[in-house]
């Protein structure tokens, strides 16, 4: 399969300016392709995968992989389809940008890749020079016409976001001439900006200069919700913002029926290991193998070999029940969404604990599920209901952990 045929297949194609162009280019010589991101936040999430994702693929297609920070863009904001942005202060674009460059440089690093701040060209580029050498190039008809721009014409846009797309078209064709650039990879709402930067090469470097694009679906799961969240938060690939094991469980808590979609779109797994995959999940799904080899594929992408092994070993810790040498750092990270409550660092007897923690309703119940052994104190089983426990004893003093059952967890944080 060709890069084109490829994309097809993984469901990663949305549009494509001129495929059987782009293609001999890519058969005539190494070309470039570039993805941009704007620094609106200090890390990249998952949505950023998406374009970095096919860029790999190009670059393991034998294409160069070009990124550019868009420091200078992300000053400006591209236009949403509802409402204006909120601009940026200097010192949150400079933080932002910083964590961006270093978190694109970890993921591409060591191969054919360059990254560049298109702050270099935008920043130096004059006002007139701006409306002489570009702006007399863009029609106002044409630009009004772009998706995003057509749907804030009702609630307004101001001149700002009405220019971005003037920018980025820019860019493309800086990038064309110094590194051989030919085509710009985005996601589907990036399809405006990128035919602007086709267009605007065009009408400097004549009809036949040789730019492409080409955008991607957004992924959507298969209930129609928007992909990239858990519990309302967003999925970062900084490794402080969203744990190595949060996002390995991200992925392995996929269902049946969208795993193998991602494992074509998020995975460099082959046609037949998927298939082997999707037969897995038809036939066994309970193993649940498909979203055991999604979890550890991305999750090696994005955090590397070790943080997969950590992720299954806390898993497997938690599965088992087996948590009583786990660290306070690993107790956070695993219990973060657990029903939680504040407790002081004085022991307590068991009994006035649960209650407190209201993983009991009632002493009576609290006593018989005690004496039961249906209650677990930091992974051991605690059968008397005299027992005082001790908060400082385990998990460097921050923690206690309940277990009522096979699988309730609550964790007590001692207040300090
Ligand atoms: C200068 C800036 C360029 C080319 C692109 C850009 C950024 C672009 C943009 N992209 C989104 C972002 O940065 O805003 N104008 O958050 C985001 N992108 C990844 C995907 C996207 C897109 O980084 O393309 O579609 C999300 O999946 O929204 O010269």
């Amino acid at each position: 399969m060709n890069f084109i045929e490829d994309l097809k297949w993984r469901g990663a194609l949305n549009q494509a300016t001129d495929e059987a162009g782009l293609l001999e280019a890519m058969a005539n010589g190494k070309v470039g392709a570039y993805v941009g991101v704007d620094p609106t936040a200090d890390s990249l999430h998952l949505g950023h995968l998406i374009p970095f994702m096919v860029l790999k693929r190009f670059q393991n297609a034998g294409g160069k992989a070009v990124i550019i920070v868009g420091g200078a863009t992300g000053s400006i904001g591209d236009p949403r389809p509802t409402t204006e942005r909120q601009l940026l202060t200097p010192e949150q674009l400079a933080k932002n940008e910083k964590g961006i460059t270093a978190q694109v440089t970890k993921l591409f690093g060591d191969n054919d890749t360059t990254i560049v701040n298109n702050n270099e060209w935008l920043g130096q580029l004059s006002l007139t020079d701006f409306l002489r050498d570009y702006g007399k190039l863009f029609s106002i008809n044409v630009m009004l016409k772009k998706d995003v721009v057509a749907s804030r014409l009702e609630t307004g846009i101001s001149f700002t976001e009405f220019t971005y797309q003037v920018l980025q078209g820019i860019d493309f064709h800086e990038l064309w001439r110094r590194e051989d650039v030919k085509l710009q990879i985005g996601g589907s709402d990036q399809w405006g900006n990128i035919t602007s930067g086709i267009d605007l090469i065009h009408s400097l470097e004549g009809s036949s200069a040789k730019a492409f694009g080409l955008t991607i679906p957004l992924m959507t799961d298969s209930t129609g919700k928007k992909f990239g969240k858990s519990e309302g938060n967003a999925i970062w690939l900084d490794a402080k913002k969203t744990s190595p094991y949060t996002f390995y469980q991200f992925w392995l808590n996929q269902n049946d029926a969208d795993v193998v979609k991602y494992l074509k779109y998020f995975t460099f797994l082959g046609i037949e290991e998927i298939d082997d995959l999707a037969r897995e999940v038809q036939t066994n799904p309970g193993a649940r193998l498909a979203q055991r080899r999604l979890a550890q594929e991305v999750t090696k992408f994005v955090h590397g070999s070790e943080a997969v092994d950590e992720a299954e070993k806390l898993s497997k810790a938690l599965f088992s029940g087996d948590v009583a040498e786990l660290s306070a750092d690993q107790i956070a990270d695993a219990f973060g969404g657990v029903p939680s409550f504040d407790i002081a660092s004085d022991t307590v007897n068991i009994i006035d604990f649960l209650i407190a923690g209201e993983v009991e309703q009632s002493k009576r119940q609290a006593r018989e599920d005690v004496k039961n052994g249906a209650i677990t104190i930091n992974g051991q089983k605690v059968t008397d209901a005299a027992v005082e426990i001790d908060p400082s004893a385990h998990y460097d003093g921050q923690f206690v952990l309940v277990r009522r059952g096979k699988k309730k967890y609550f964790l007590g944080k001692i207040s300090k």
